[in-house]
């Protein structure tokens, strides 16, 4: 029976977090800093829609490889993302009190722990898929390098860097196009999501070709999830979305719905969206990747 899209959504949820909620905290639980492992489980556990691992199982899936095969690339996107998350709420960034619906790092264990908590989940990614004993010594010393080209100055730093400085300039009156706010949120946002089914491809052997289609999905994945970010900012609340909402306007940040009007942010959306599922339908087994298409464009939180 075919599922629609927020059943299939569930399902594969219901599938695949079991085997990433049986080892992601494993790591942490030995070491001879205990307040710095408290503080890194605290934000990985405070939840979060796992979307990064789950798109790279996911991936792996689509091209006939297996999700357990892709779970340790699953590991180090979350890892990294959650670091992105706990340096990006620090005083010197966004300075924010609230992420996934509970206190950020820096209030609970003060600015030098959750700095390090960063620094830890950062450098144990790359780890994690350097000891990844489910694949091939090539292909991890692939992926790390993949992961360090995403997630570096190439990519997200590189785009974390852009974006501050694009609020220094609206801070002083001046502005910025379409363009530029592409490219920020390429690297910033984007490159961690094309990056998760890029690495599912790899962990499954996938060829060229299947290797290429997914990650331009990817690509356009990430650019929608990014302009949906833009548009629930500007129309959830605070409790919706366990952090605070409303801010990209209150400190006159350039967004999509800022330089292209609501509808006009909505249009982009169901583009990049379209552009996602037609790529991901020329590749073996694309129904739960289209579903996480469609479900990233309609989230809500
Ligand atoms: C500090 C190096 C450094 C980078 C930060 C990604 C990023 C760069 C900052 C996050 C700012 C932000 C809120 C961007 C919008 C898109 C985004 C990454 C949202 C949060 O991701 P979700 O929705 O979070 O996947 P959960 O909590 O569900 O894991």
């Amino acid at each position: 029976m075919k599922l629609n899209s927020s059943d299939q959504v569930r399902s594969d949820l219901d599938r695949l977090l079991p085997l990433f909620d049986a080892v992601y905290l494993r790591t942490f639980e030995a070491g001879e800093a205990p307040r710095l492992a408290e503080a890194i489980c605290y934000s990985l556990r405070a939840g979060g829609k796992r979307v990064r691992p789950v798109l790279c199982m996911l991936a792996a899936e689509c091209v006939g490889g297996s999700a357990e095969g892709a779970l340790a690339c699953g590991l180090a996107l979350e890892y990294i993302h959650t670091y992105s998350l706990i340096h990006d709420d620090l005083p010197a960034m966004d300075d924010d009190d609230l992420r996934r619906g509970q206190p950020t790092s820096h209030k609970v264990f003060g600015e030098g722990q959750a700095i390090l908590a960063g620094d830890g989940l950062l450098t144990e990614a790359f780890q994690v898929l350097a000891t990844a004993s489910s694949l091939a010594v090539e292909r991890r010393v692939e992926l790390v390098s993949l992961l360090a080209e995403a997630a570096g100055w190439r990519g997200m730093v590189g785009g974390q860097s852009l974006d501050l400085d694009g609020e220094i300039l609206t801070r002083s009156g001046q502005s910025y196009g379409l363009d530029h706010l592409q490219l920020i949120h390429r690297l910033k946002t984007g490159a961690l999501i094309r990056v998760s089914l890029e690495m599912g491809a790899v962990a499954a052997g996938a060829d060229a070709a299947q290797r290429k289609t997914l990650r331009e999905a990817g690509a356009a994945m990430g650019l929608a999830f990014q302009i949906q970010d833009d548009l629930l900012d500007e129309t959830s609340t605070d409790e919706q979305m366990g952090k605070r909402v409303n801010k990209d306007q209150d400190r006159g940040k350039i967004t999509y719905p800022k330089l292209l009007g609501v509808d006009g942010a909505r249009r982009a959306l169901a583009e990049a969206t379209g552009q996602a599922v037609s790529l991901l339908s020329t590749l073996p087994h694309p129904e739960s990747l289209i579903a996480w298409a469609h479900f990233m464009a309609e989230r809500t939180s």
